[in-house]
């Protein structure tokens, strides 16, 4: 048997890792924690608890560690974040998509040589969450205060974390310069087809027809344009560069993200070229859907529009 133990207190209620188990072993407590959220508690056979880890890699909150049945811990909080809780809603996917960079971080042993910049929007805080230096960029500016760190510094290893509203609205400009000039930094593009922070208006990324607070009877292509994909718009530009597009949406895709950005930490480590990976994530709030229906959300109806994969890659790596 496995064992896992749920710290309590981190836990919103999101119920991510309900879903997650494959044996069903994780279920809502009746009680609530001191922050007023319905926690989630291990109510299975442990004997049937194999230690997978998938609870704790769906979980957005560093709330679950496991081990194995050898009694060997397989799952451990990482240090590349702080221990901080964060602001983000129940079954926001912001959350898993820290904790990935940062154990990519970790693992890469890079974390002491590490800048981050922060953009504007619900990560505006990531600087209190991430354990590496961290600035703080004007809306959409982060490409602009990336390259400036990285000629600065060129042994550090700087990376922008940057929502679809950030990026590709204000900021679309910035980002297409930085990829063109073959910035030797990493950006963590993170897609919620929308602009969480300020209320769930439209962004470039919004679906054709999707409903948000600016577009109520849905996205009219007709007025507004069709979806920015930018990854595939950045990997027209002849400059070498690694551009990857992951999901957070469970734990599987989770998996495969984290290792596209692992690849993008060591495209920049030995200097090969610009990398950028787009992570597709959720909104529960602002789409008005549970998170786990959020997850479907992605798989159903961002994806199709969004695929996933490596899209470019420097033609002396496979
Ligand atoms: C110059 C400027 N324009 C507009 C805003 C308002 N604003 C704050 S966050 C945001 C959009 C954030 O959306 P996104 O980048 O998709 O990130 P999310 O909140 O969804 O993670 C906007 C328009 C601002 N703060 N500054």
């Amino acid at each position: 048997m496995g064992d896992i133990h749920i710290a309590e207190e981190r836990c919103k209620g999101c119920g991510l890792c309900i879903d997650a188990c494959p044996r069903g072993l994780i279920s809502f407590a009746e009680d609530l924690n001191e922050k007023g959220y319905t926690y989630v508690e291990f109510t299975g056979d442990l004997e049937q608890c194999t230690g997978c880890t998938l609870c704790a890699t769906a979980c957005p909150d560093q709330g679950i560690e496991v081990w194995n049945k050898r009694g060997k811990q397989t799952f451990e909080n990482t240090t590349g974040l702080t221990e901080r809780m964060s602001h983000y809603c129940p079954g926001c996917t912001h959350g898993i998509i820290h904790r990935i960079t940062a154990e990519c971080l970790q693992e890469l042993g890079l974390l002491d040589r590490t800048v981050g910049v922060a953009p504007v929007g619900c990560s505006v805080l990531a600087y209190e969450y991430f354990n590496v230096d961290m600035f703080e960029a004007a809306h959409g500016r982060a490409p602009a205060v990336a390259t400036g760190a990285k000629r600065a510094r060129p042994e550090c290893i700087v990376f922008t974390y940057q929502g679809d509203g950030d990026l590709c609205s204000i900021g679309g400009n910035e980002i297409l310069h930085a990829a063109n000039r073959g910035e030797k930094i990493t950006v963590i593009f993170v897609n919620n087809a929308i602009y969480g922070m300020t209320g769930g208006q439209m962004a470039p990324t919004t679906l054709p027809g999707q409903r948000t607070s600016t577009s109520p009877d849905g996205r009219d292509i007709e007025a507004t344009g069709h979806p920015i994909n930018m990854a595939e718009l950045l990997a027209t530009l002849s400059t070498p560069a690694y551009i990857a597009r992951g999901s957070s949406h469970d734990p599987q895709h989770v998996l495969k993200t984290k290792k596209m950005i692992k690849k993008a930490f060591e495209h920049q480590a030995s200097g090969t070229c610009f990398s950028f990976v787009e992570v597709l994530s959720t909104c529960p709030t602002n789409w008005g859907l549970a998170p786990q229906e959020s997850g479907d959300w992605v798989r159903d109806h961002m994806i199709p529009q969004y695929p996933l994969g490596v899209i470019k890659q420097p033609e002396s790596v496979s």
